[in-house]
């Protein structure tokens, strides 16, 4: 047996029951691998979350994009345990800036939030004022799906959705940023009362809700530095003994 042996996948009788087709990947040269990769990197580097957003309309289509591209993630068992809220109805929006702005006037004003938390805080400035609900012209809440519910009342189990919703979070922040759009990771504390507010039901839990449009012009962000690659990458050349 060579070193390069693989088992064959997938199993040949699996082919008799489930359907399987040869995957469509093209390679690339090394040379435009590294002119992709470098110019993705500096186009993502450029992302931020702004906290005042222009009144301005996006077009449905581009929301409905990008939550298609955030739902090509990989989920465990491709269980896609996830689902996409979207709104840009004045009301709706009106009524999630109200809970959210209540929830956080706790965390800033009665000091929900201890005090180291405060601290880490401070550098961003932000505070319990939640305006960019209202004003931005698309409100998404990412809910996970803590388990799946047939249209017959059936319960499934789904698996590392925490993992896989974050994913497809991730990949949405990306299609966004490549399509133009900014948005912010918003999570209000406590954020139960978005179920309610979007009609949820209740094998979905909020998860990240993204105010979504464009920056206000002239918006400042932090000045913060990215961890230098040497901060977050270990390669490991032996075995640790
Ligand atoms: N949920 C609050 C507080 C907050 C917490 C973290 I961690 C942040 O990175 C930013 C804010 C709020 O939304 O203001």
């Amino acid at each position: 047996m060579s070193d390069h042996y693989q088992h064959p996948y997938p199993p040949p009788e699996l082919e008799a029951e489930y359907p399987f087709h040869p995957l469509e990947f093209d390679r690339l040269d090394p040379q435009e691998m590294l002119e992709r990769a470098t110019s993705f990197y500096a186009q993502m580097d450029a992302r931020r979350s702004p906290r005042m957003f222009a009144s301005d309309p996006v077009p449905i289509g581009l929301i409905e994009l990008a939550i298609a591209t955030a739902s090509t993630a990989p989920s465990g068992a491709h269980k896609q345990p996830w689902k996409f809220v979207a709104t840009q109805n004045p009301e709706v929006k009106r009524a999630i800036r109200q809970a959210a702005e209540e929830e956080e006037r706790t965390n800033y004003l009665d000091n929900r939030m201890n005090e180291e938390w405060q601290e880490a805080l401070a550098p961003l400035g932000t505070d319990h004022h939640k305006e960019f609900l209202e004003i931005a012209p698309w409100i998404v809440v990412l809910f996970e799906e803590r388990f799946e519910l047939r249209a017959d009342g059936q319960k499934r189990t789904n698996y590392y959705v925490k993992e896989s919703t974050g994913i497809a979070a991730g990949m949405f922040i990306t299609a966004l940023h490549n399509m133009g759009l900014a948005t912010l990771t918003h999570t209000p504390s406590p954020m139960n009362f978005l179920s309610r507010v979007l009609g949820r039901p209740n094998n979905e839990r909020p998860f990240i809700l993204f105010p979504i449009g464009f920056p206000l012009p002239g918006v400042k962000v932090p000045t913060l530095a990215r961890k230098p690659l040497d901060q977050v990458m270990v390669v490991v050349d032996r075995p640790h003994t």
